[in-house]
């Protein structure tokens, strides 16, 4: 029976790809996890299979991911932990670059040494890509980070290529294009909006005035995927005859805007915008009773922006076979449909 070892597990990524693995392989699963004073491990709360179990491992810890590596001599080793909020790696770009491409460089090192037979996954991002050269943006895209948490992701792939070339490892790092879905962290835009969304549908329920949400630049393009997709194209990536890296998207770019629009239809909310397009004076508006449900706050914009991603996944298509099977339209429809059912839940 082969051993699968997956950091991030109890992040959407990670804790979808267990989901996947469980159903589609007879695998174990080593899902690792840091001690937590209190734990977050609601993406896995749902999961009784025995074949899935949970080790201590902490990524910045050089010497835990050389214990665990040794023990379970995984057959794939998957890397989905990392500081992954885009807004906050200038905050903190030190914890990002340790996380990110360190916690990276730890994992190979550990691979080289107890289990260099196994095939190793690192999540890469869109935003290595940053300030683009050209649309849509493929696998030669040169990497252009606008931010320290692409920089971080930039950092690691080079690692990835220089233990892949260097000591013969299967060793890659797909560039996945941003990916949502109902398992969302809430500080992202999409989980934010249809999180908002649903509370504003719930205010109006009990007559109240409703919270409008608070968003940035409204104007960013971004290829967006499901989340449940992209696990499916990452364990590809893993199971080539020989390791190489692809681009994982839509093939499809929206606007934040967008977003806003489509999420309020899907909550048959009817609104309209008011003020200059691209100003802070912006504002969606309730059809019927004029409230503000979305305003602009310049706190949630970021000191570099990526303009616009949009993916071309042509070559995972025609290569390992994959491609999304989720429209736009029907995730933003699932992730608003998912947050009412809870927000209707919590009131009763
Ligand atoms: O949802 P976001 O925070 O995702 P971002 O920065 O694109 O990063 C995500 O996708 C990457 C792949 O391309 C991943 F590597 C990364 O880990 C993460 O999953 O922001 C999306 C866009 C940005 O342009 C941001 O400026 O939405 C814009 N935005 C506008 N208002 C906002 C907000 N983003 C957030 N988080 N919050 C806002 O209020």
């Amino acid at each position: 029976m082969k051993t699968v070892i997956i950091t991030g597990v109890t992040g959407q990524d990670g804790s979808h790809m267990v989901d996947f693995l469980l159903k589609n392989t007879d695998y174990n699963i080593i899902g690792t996890v840091r001690r937590l004073s209190v734990p977050n491990h609601q993406n896995i709360a749902h999961i009784k299979d025995p074949r899935f179990k949970l080790a201590h491992m902490d990524i910045g810890d050089p010497q835990s991911v050389n214990n665990t590596v040794q023990e379970y001599k995984p057959d794939y080793f998957i890397n989905f932990a990392a500081n992954s909020f885009v807004g906050t790696s200038w905050e903190m770009p030190v914890v990002h670059m340790q996380s990110n491409c360190m916690g990276v460089l730890y994992q190979l090192e550990a691979i080289r040494k107890f289990a260099p037979k196994c095939k190793y996954y690192n999540a890469g991002s869109s935003e290595e890509f940053g300030d683009v050269a050209y649309v849509p943006q493929d696998e030669n895209h040169p990497l252009r980070p606008r931010s320290p948490y692409g920089a971080s992701k930039a950092s690691a792939r080079q690692i990835v290529k220089v233990w892949r070339e260097s000591y013969g490892l299967y060793a890659v790092q797909g560039w996945l294009f941003n990916h949502e879905g109902t398992r969302r962290g809430q500080e992202f835009v999409t989980r934010k909006i249809t999180k908002g969304v649903a509370d504003i549908v719930k205010s109006l329920g009990s007559n109240q005035i409703p919270r409008p949400i608070e968003l940035g630049n409204l104007s960013a393009k971004r290829d967006w995927s499901d989340a449940e997709d992209f696990v499916e194209g990452v364990w590809l990536m893993l199971n080539q005859n020989e390791p190489k890296d692809y681009v994982l998207s839509s093939n499809e770019t929206h606007t934040v805007k967008e977003f806003v629009e489509l999420a309020f239809a899907a909550a048959e909310i009817e609104g309209f915008w008011l003020g200059e397009s691209g100003t802070v004076g912006e504002v969606f508006v309730h059809k019927q009773f004029k409230y503000p449900l979305v305003v602009v706050n310049p706190k949630f914009f970021r000191p570099a922006e990526v303009d616009i991603l949009l993916g071309d996944s042509s070559k995972a298509r025609k290569e390992i076979g994959w491609s999304p099977k989720t429209s736009f339209y029907r995730l933003v429809k699932k992730m608003v449909s998912n947050d009412l059912e809870n927000s209707l839940d919590k009131s009763k």
